[in-house]
């Protein structure tokens, strides 16, 4: 006997997409034909499983009486209805497709609408859905249109049949698991809900079916091929082009060609018996030739990101102006490329990347990561049973989104392993679609693909890629190489971006790359600041690997945009091949420079004294020129003296306005001299204290206690830092993680033995061995005070001894001012936080800030705001200057308390601001998913002398 009653959900844990919905075809925003937006306030009622409700709600006439409410588009676990949940790749449920848990939250909802009363009485209707995770049942007025899978791609159901002038009831019922969420195991919450959105389309009779613009350009001639094909007979006009053709006849014309970095569209009209689309047609030409990838005849260089979509509040469910704000503020950070991990983005994300100019990887909703845990066995890409729903699914988003010129290759997913499936699917693209380009990461010899693509590989492998010295298969050796994913932002960095790009501009094999990612997938969070895996009580999840974003959950730029913009910028700024005269080189691949405006400054110890424009001619792609700079202003001898030269945007743009800065160089002309502190006092040993000049010590321990009237706390050799995301590293990688290293070697735990208190005749000489437990290496200190009366200076000395296995977080000192400070002044790079190996974008000069917009604020506190290059910095009432420069830092906790926070919620001011003045920093890298620092960026142990100089500001 047999209790359970599968068969009215069986469709669930059905390997196939659905049935009922209409075939794929282009998506456009809007035509003449009505349509009504069902978007809104709607009734939910939860369910634990599939099963336990009955569909009688479905039926016009029920009674929603106790239901919630919800907003459509919107994931019902954000909305106060369950919880979201964060896994990387492992499957939440166990692996046995395509049977998922009886638990499954199950979400009916329901929503009454009425026709506007103008809505026509001819023709048909059509509902659709824009994206809905993971499965779904629809009924119109009770009556059952069918089921789909495919969160990320659009489904439409024929209901003119069945709607009334008022009262119509949609009653939808989405299943947080299906068989579908086999297919969608990308690394992001998992949110179910109606999160895109519901409209109801009138189709007139004689209405548009699918179409394809086909709109090529021939570089040579400077034409442009137009061809529209359409399953309706109708005209084509273009007027600015004069163009007036019937549906499939082709027309040659003139015209300017669409890039990234020259959007242009011309606006056309679709015109069948019964309706006209608008169309925005972009003319280009993608293909594949000498082993490039290459539009309208030249080679690309992606500087790319991964997009997935993300808001704080409202998850994958974003609105218009969220994704304009994305593209807006990729444009405004030079990046040209964009992929849409893991899945084809709300269709309206692209019509912005047509308009403002993005090349984009369109990709397709599938990935099966968690298959990897049992070494690929019952992957569904290789399993026949499967391939409908991959078939269904690279058809949902190829017809769907044929017709944006921003689209330039199509991927088949991400991280599936390999098999028949995905070659079905390539197979299936590049029939109905030759004129873009097939990428998968996964399919590591490139059979199926047009490009060969990978995701960390490490500066040195990527070098020997574009050195074509990596092998592969005959095909693979042909094609052109892309970074997909690298310099994981997580937390603090990535580092290493400007190598990669150094590399990627050396060899012509090489088309760029992908920074993963975009934003963190914070969740705004009451108690907590942002949530990430874990905070809602998972049984399973990965932490805050979610949260390794560009840019942070709310949107503002991270430094690792900064430092991303600044490597990428189009215009190479840099010193000249002869005196007095910098160089320019336009590194766009389709614009010249006549967009640009440039300027140049003079500083005199980071203060402009002049500045004037710099005429530079609109050299073409790939040209440089050495312009020579005017003379240096008159009366600018003394102090550290160096040219700035900015490129900024002549008009407004549809991306920035007038006067937005490109990108900037600086010349030096003469270097920073520390000032020299002349040894004349004498420390003196009172009852209660040692003074030397303007300063006090204990006499026990020769510890500093005060500079004139500011107390001084603590102060002492430093090697610690709070690990970053980047420094902890991953468990799969085999590479050195230092963060760990540093735990074991005990670098959080240093103790500080004092040997001696020394005075002399002109200095006060503290020596110490700083050494952890457990451990016989040790770093012999010595910290030598002298003085002029005025200026107090710390020489500070440091001699390894024993066997250092590990480099040092940082190498410097710390000490505590009192509480109260806030204000901070410096002369160095600026305006924010740089690493070694993420210092591009830190530019030198005069910079101002408080104690609290010093730091960053990771979504998991980490190492963060470190200041490079700083001559000298003012804080706390003391001006203290470096010899050499130095890192400088301040915050209102200890490297320990950031360390242990785990939000930054945990993080509260104590009674000191802690300030590090470190002579080294180690490197960040990118090894949280990738590879560690360069070892020209690690912080080797060995014999170090720096010296800082403090004087009483008031
Ligand atoms: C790679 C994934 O493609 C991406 O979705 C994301 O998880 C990223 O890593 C890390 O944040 S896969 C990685 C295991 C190489």
């Amino acid at each position: 006997m047999s209790f359970r009653t599968t068969t009215a959900i069986a469709y669930v844990e059905d390997v196939s997409p659905g049935s009922g919905a209409l075939p794929p075809r282009a998506w456009y925003a809007f035509s003449d034909a009505r349509s009504l937006s069902l978007n809104g306030s709607w009734r939910l009622r939860l369910s634990p499983t599939a099963d336990t409700e009955d569909d009688s709600f479905a039926e016009p006439g029920y009674e929603a009486g106790n239901w919630a409410e919800v907003t459509v588009p919107g994931h019902w676990v954000l909305q106060g209805h369950g919880s979201p949940i964060y896994t990387n790749h492992l499957y939440p449920f166990p692996v046995d497709p395509p049977r998922v848990p009886t638990e499954n939250p199950t979400g009916d909802h329901l929503r009454v609408f009425d026709l506007p009363s103008d809505w026509p009485s001819d023709g048909q209707s059509v509902l659709r859905f824009d994206g809905v995770e993971s499965c779904a049942r629809v009924w119109l007025n009770g009556t059952d249109l069918g089921e789909f899978k495919g969160s990320r791609l659009p489904h439409e159901f024929t209901v003119g049949h069945l709607l009334r002038p008022g009262g119509n009831v949609l009653a939808v019922r989405v299943h947080q698991w299906s068989a579908g969420s086999y297919l969608e195991d990308q690394d992001q919450w998992w949110l179910p809900g109606i999160f895109r959105d519901v409209t109801l389309l009138h189709r007139p009779a004689g209405s548009v079916l699918d179409f394809f613009v086909h709109a090529s350009y021939d570089h040579v001639t400077g034409e442009g091929t137009l061809k529209v094909d359409s399953d309706v007979d109708g005209r084509i006009t273009v007027p600015a082009l004069a163009v007036d053709v019937a549906a499939g006849e082709s027309v040659t014309v003139p015209v300017e060609p669409w890039t990234a970095e020259t959007p242009k569209l011309y606006d056309g009209v679709l015109a069948t018996e019964g309706e006209r689309v608008p169309l925005r047609i972009g003319f280009r030409t993608v293909i594949l030739e000498d082993g490039l990838i290459k539009v309208n005849g030249r080679p690309v260089l992606f500087k790319g990101v991964n997009r997935h979509e993300w808001h704080p509040e409202q998850g994958r469910a974003l609105d218009l102006e969220t994704m304009r704000e994305d593209v807006l503020l990729m444009k405004r950070h030079n990046i040209n490329a964009v992929r849409t991990s893991h899945y084809p983005p709300h269709p309206a994300f692209l019509d912005l990347c047509d308009e403002y100019g993005l090349w984009v990887i369109d990709e397709c909703d599938l990935e099966t990561h968690g298959f990897t845990e049992q070494s690929w066995r019952d992957n569904p890409v290789d399993d026949d049973r499967w391939t409908p729903a991959l078939l269904d699914r690279a058809a949902r988003m190829v017809e769907r989104d044929k017709n944006h010129p921003s689209v330039v290759m199509w991927s088949l997913g991400n991280e599936a392993g390999t098999g028949r499936g995905l070659t079905a699917m390539a197979a299936w693209i590049h029939g109905r679609d030759s004129s873009r380009l097939v990428h998968y990461e996964g399919d590591g010899d490139c059979r199926d693909t047009d490009v060969y693509s990978r995701m960390y590989a490490s500066h040195a492998e990527v070098e020997r890629i574009g050195q074509e010295l990596d092998g592969g298969t005959h095909k693979r050796r042909q094609l052109p190489f892309i970074l997909c994913e690298y310099a994981h932002a997580m937390g603090n960095g990535p580092g290493g971006l400007a190598d990669y790009q150094r590399i990627f501009e050396s060899y012509e094999r090489l088309q760029g790359g992908f920074v993963w990612e975009w934003i963190d997938h914070g969740i705004k969070h009451a108690d907590l600041g942002y949530a990430y895996g874990g905070d809602f009580g998972e049984e399973l999840h990965d932490g805050n690997f979610c949260c390794d974003g560009l840019v942070f959950p709310d949107r503002t730029p991270s430094p690792g945009l900064l430092e991303y913009q600044k490597v990428i910028e189009p215009v190479r700024i840099e010193v000249g091949g002869t005196d007095g005269t910098v160089r320019v080189t336009n590194r766009h691949d389709f614009a010249d420079l006549s967009a640009l405006a440039f300027e140049w400054s003079y500083q005199v110890d980071g203060e402009t004294v002049e500045a004037g424009a710099l005429p530079v001619p609109a050299l073409a792609p790939g040209e440089s020129a050495d312009l020579t700079l005017p003379e240096p202003p008159a009366g600018t001898r003394g102090g550290e003296r160096q040219w700035t030269i900015r490129a900024l945007l002549t008009t407004d743009t549809s991306w920035a306005p007038k006067g937005h800065p490109v990108a900037w160089g600086q010349l030096p002309v003469t270097a920073w001299q520390a000032p020299s502190v002349t040894a004349s006092s004498r420390p003196v040993l009172g009852e209660r204290q040692i003074t030397l000049g303007p300063a006090t010590f204990a006499p026990r321990t020769g510890a500093l206690t005060s500079i004139g009237k500011v107390a001084v706390d603590g102060l002492r050799l430093d090697v610690f830092r709070a690990a970053t995301d980047n420094d902890n590293g991953t468990s799969w990688q085999d590479g050195v993680c230092f963060g760990s290293l540093w735990r074991t070697f005990g670098l959080h735990r240093m103790r500080h033995r004092l040997d001696s208190v020394e005075l002399g005749d002109d200095a006060l000489t503290v020596r110490t061995r700083v050494a952890p437990a457990a451990r016989e290496a040790g770093l012999a200190t010595v910290y030598r005070w002298t003085s002029d009366g005025t200026r107090l200076k710390l020489t500070v000395s440091v001699t390894p001894e024993g066997d250092w296995q590990v480099p040092l977080p940082r190498l410097g000192i710390r000490f505590g001012l009192a509480g109260s400070t806030d204000h901070v002044r410096w002369f160095g790079g600026g305006p924010g936080e740089a690493y070694p190996d993420t210092r591009s974008a830190s530019m030198l000069g005069r910079w101002e800030s408080t104690v609290d917009e010093l730091q960053t604020p990771y979504v998991r506190p980490q190492e963060n705001g470190a200041r490079a290059d700083v001559r000298w910095a003012e804080i706390g009432g003391l001006r203290i200057e470096g010899d050499p420069e130095f890192w400088f830092s301040a915050r209102r906790w200890t490297n320990e308390q950031l360390d242990t926070a785990a939000h930054r919620t945990d993080l509260t001011a104590g009674d000191r601001v802690w300030v590090n003045l470190d002579h080294g920093q180690h490197g960040i890298g990118s090894q949280s998913c990738g590879p560690g620092p360069l070892s020209q960026y690690h912080l080797l142990v060995q014999p170090a002398e720096f010296s800082f100089s403090f004087l009483e500001t008031k």
